[in-house]
């Protein structure tokens, strides 16, 4: 395939980046299978335990030359990298479709969420501002900078490949840090070619240190990453479970994390809503990346006087949803990444029908090659115990409501707090939503639908969800460390809050 020559794809590929690609006999294989297919498309040279340590060494030693480098200037490095990545849009969104299975359109739309964040981060570069306070002391004044982490971690999913890491990094470069990236296992010639697209620019600035790969097992070189003192923030994005992990062993040496972990969205749908509209941001957002999104909608919550007209109307919808080959451009559902999470959907259908749930569109698995399936539709109840849970995969969920205040309260009654969205017009009932006492997610959107975030906003979500915050907004802080002075440029010994100390009055 010539866009894998284009993106530096051949042979078997170095999976440690330290300044320099590390390669040699001695590594274990990982190969990389494409979900449609089932084909092998690549082999990489595993990160080993000597290897991380040379990573780690290599980061560490850029980060002080980094760290230096005034951040307008370390700005331009990400202009450069979003221009690059302009250059590479086409191959790298292929790539994505290729060994993830998304369709070439979200593919695309990925490259374009990392161009969009370095566009970001290079505005940002200017704006990394501190406060001044006014003192309470005579000839005193306080101020705050803001100044670079040190060697940062940044653990990303196979479900987005290539953005997510594109949010982490850019903001991180241009606060001053340097950055280990370890990619998911299902993922890493999307890794080697972004890294491969990243180094071109980075050579050109004199600074390769600054972004470092590592592939390898979460329970090897992942968790050398998570326990090493080092590294004073960890970004994981992830399950739930791992996510815990991720927190505790991190937390327990007092690191930082940043954590965006499972969903369980919803969309309210009220007795005044477009239903039209609704019908196609809920298609969106439950077959959409075959419901492999963080924010995929698992759940609706419609009112009971529009829900027979909603259902018609979005069942018909899947009973056209054309699934196939990612690549082809007529395509709108790829495959689910691998058997697992066939298996995992499989289950969580028959869980499903066991607690007494309705099939409105039955889903299965579609024999052949590759893993692909039918995307499903239940009728269920709010507290069914596998409802409250998050199955990355098609499966969404029908619930009935009766009120917004029915509404909200099913809506907030799951552990996981990402993404919701109600479709109404009626303003009581739209700002009841993004209200205090309405939805409890990091995210709320009105007659939108609960995937496809800008990247111009904080992204991330509360309870289960971990709590943390990337890409826009003011994100950025997390990746820096907040500098404190207090400044006398008089010459009196003066101290707060009035105390005298050893003074006679
Ligand atoms: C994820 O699923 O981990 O809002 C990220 C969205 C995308 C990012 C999703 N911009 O759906």
């Amino acid at each position: 395939m010539e866009f894998m020559k284009e993106l530096g794809l051949e042979g078997v590929l170095s999976g440690t980046y330290a300044g320099e690609w590390i390669s040699g006999e001695g590594r274990d294989q990982l190969v990389s299978v494409s979900p449609a297919t089932g084909e092998t498309i690549g082999t990489i040279l595993q990160t080993s335990e000597a290897d991380y340590e040379r990573v780690m060494q290599s980061s560490t030693e850029a980060w002080k030359k980094w760290r230096m480098t005034p951040a307008p200037i370390r700005g331009l490095v990400i202009r450069d990298l979003a221009d690059e990545l302009r250059k590479f849009k086409e191959p790298l969104g292929k790539l994505v479709s290729l060994e993830m299975g998304k369709i070439y359109q979200e593919g695309l739309g990925e490259v374009q969420e990392m161009i969009d964040i370095c566009d970001f981060a290079v505005g940002l570069s200017r704006q990394l501002y501190g406060k001044t306070m006014p003192s309470e002391r005579p000839e005193h004044r306080i101020q705050e900078q803001w100044h670079p982490l040190g060697v940062i971690g940044i653990i990303t999913a196979f479900n987005f490949p290539v953005a997510v890491y594109a949010w982490n990094a850019a903001l991180a470069a241009v606060c001053g840090d340097a950055m280990i990236w370890k990619p998911s296992s299902k993922t890493p010639l999307c890794a080697v070619a972004v890294q491969n697209i990243v180094n071109r620019v980075a050579k050109r600035h004199d600074c390769e240190g600054v972004f470092n790969l590592i592939i390898g097992k979460g329970s090897t070189v992942g968790e050398r990453l998570l326990q090493d003192k080092r590294v004073p923030l960890v970004s994981f994005t992830g399950s739930v479970p791992m996510g815990r992990h991720v927190s505790e062993t991190v937390g327990r040496r007092l690191g930082r994390t940043i954590l965006e972990l499972g969903g369980n969205n919803a969309v309210v749908v009220m007795e005044d809503a477009d239903i039209d509209n609704a019908v196609n941001s809920v298609f969106f957002g439950a077959v959409g990346t075959s419901g492999q999104r963080c924010t995929s909608t698992r759940r609706v919550l419609v009112h009971k006087d529009v829900k027979g007209e909603f259902v018609s109307k979005l069942v018909e919808k899947y009973q056209h949803v054309r699934i196939g080959d990612p690549l082809d451009s007529s395509t709108v559902m790829g495959p689910l990444v691998d058997e697992q999470a066939i298996v995992a959907y499989e289950r969580a259908m028959d869980e499903v029908k066991k607690a007494g749930g309705k099939i409105l569109y039955a889903g299965e698995r579609i024999e052949g090659k590759g893993s692909f399936v039918k995307p499903c539709i239940a009728e269920v109840k709010n507290d069914f115990k596998i409802v409250q849970e998050e199955t990355f995969a098609p499966l969404l969920y029908i619930i009935e409501i009766d009120s917004i205040d029915d509404a909200i309260e099913k809506h907030n009654d799951v552990p996981q707090g990402l993404s919701s969205s109600i479709f109404t017009r009626n303003f009581h009932y739209a700002e009841k939503f993004v209200s205090p006492a309405g939805s409890d997610c990091g995210m709320a959107n009105i007659n939108l639908g609960t995937s496809g975030a800008e990247i111009g906003g904080a992204f991330g979500g509360e309870k289960e969800t971990g709590g943390g915050r990337e890409s826009g907004s003011d994100a950025w802080k997390l990746y820096m460390r907040r500098l404190t002075s207090a400044i006398n440029y008089g010459s009196e010994f003066v101290l707060a809050q009035g105390i005298k100390f050893g003074e006679d009055d």
